[in-house]
């Protein structure tokens, strides 16, 4: 595996699946694999799981790690070509990608939507430099549009706690009083598409998908109609993919917040959320904490999901 954007470039979904679990039964059966070998894992953005389970998972393989927060200590990248640099940005991404690569034989970049500009964002205008000019293996940690090694995880733990063969599973549209990206919705219904399950997408009208990842999923405007009989409630909150009004809030609906009464809808579905999570927006206290409550389980399957591609990512090197 040279590049993990998107479910696509797992192959085989269910033999991935498959690997995630013996990943998961003896998470150093491949501590030799990684020995001299360095991930770099670059920040443009805050981060506590990804940041963490990443370093976790290079270790369990036996690399070793440098993470960089562009943001902290290092120089303000400028990443527009031809851009005469008089101003703030000293340095340029086209030197700098090169340059961090030169350290490393893997990384992983996270670098969020900006909504400054749609098609910069939706052309993945940072990471496919990195991609482009590394010459190394690159693994998104959420990019602008995907955020793929959440959407895994959310998989391996959709697939560890089914208790039928085709669960139900929703995704579901929350609201947050600041605009987030499209980015963990998206990879949800990428992944889901491929996966053996009845998958559902709710969000008020105004806040649909882009038609690339939402394919042929199901649509319900009426969120309680969606919650019934569903196994799975998988809330998040996102801005407006559509171009008139690309990352604003068009609502803020309270009546959407995952709350007790709407969780009895269900099929006794289990909660999950990717974090960090808004409590009494997203969801309430009570239905997070309640026991089908399942968030930390999936955070811990950020450590699995990374290093079944960082696995690969090595044995192709
Ligand atoms: C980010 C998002 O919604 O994409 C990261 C989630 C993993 N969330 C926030 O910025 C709060
Ligand atoms: N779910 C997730 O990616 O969390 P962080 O933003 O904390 O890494």
């Amino acid at each position: 595996m040279r590049v993990f954007t998107t479910v696509k470039d797992l192959g085989d979904l269910n033999a991935a699946l498959k690997e995630a679990f013996e990943v998961k039964k003896n998470r150093f059966a491949y501590k030799a694999l990684g020995e001299n070998k360095t991930l770099l894992a670059v920040f443009f953005n805050s981060s506590l799981r990804t940041r963490l389970s990443t370093q976790k998972a290079a270790m369990n393989l036996g690399m070793n790690v440098i993470v960089l927060d562009v943001n902290q200590g290092a120089w303000r990248l400028e990443t527009e070509r031809g851009v005469v640099m008089d101003g703030d940005k000293s340095e340029h991404i086209l030197e700098a990608i090169p340059v961090m690569a030169s350290y490393c034989d893997i990384i992983g970049v996270r670098s969020f939507a900006q909504f400054e500009n749609k098609q910069d964002d939706y052309s993945e205008k940072i990471l496919n430099q990195f991609i482009r000019y590394a010459g190394r293996p690159v693994f998104s940690m959420e990019g602008a549009t995907t955020h793929p090694l959440q959407a895994f995880a959310d998989l391996i733990t959709i697939e560890e706690f089914k208790t039928k063969e085709r669960p139900k599973v929703v995704l579901t549209w929350a609201p947050h009083p600041k605009a987030l990206p499209q980015a963990v919705p998206n990879s949800f219904a990428d992944f889901m598409n491929e996966a053996d399950v009845d998958f559902v997408i709710s969000h008020p009208e105004g806040y649909e998908l882009d038609p690339k990842f939402v394919r042929g999923a199901k649509i319900e405007y009426d969120q309680r109609k969606a919650f019934i009989g569903a196994d799975f409630i998988y809330a998040k909150n996102w801005s407006v993919f559509e171009d008139a009004d690309y990352g604003q809030i068009i609502s803020k609906d309270r009546s959407w917040t995952v709350d007790t009464a709407k969780m009895a809808l269900t099929n006794d579905a289990f909660f999950m959320h990717c974090l960090p999570v808004r409590r009494n927006m997203i969801v309430t206290d009570d239905v997070i904490e309640s026991p089908k409550s399942i968030v930390i389980q999936e955070a811990a399957n950020r450590e699995i999901s990374c290093q079944v591609v960082l696995k690969r990512m090595l044995e192709n090197l």
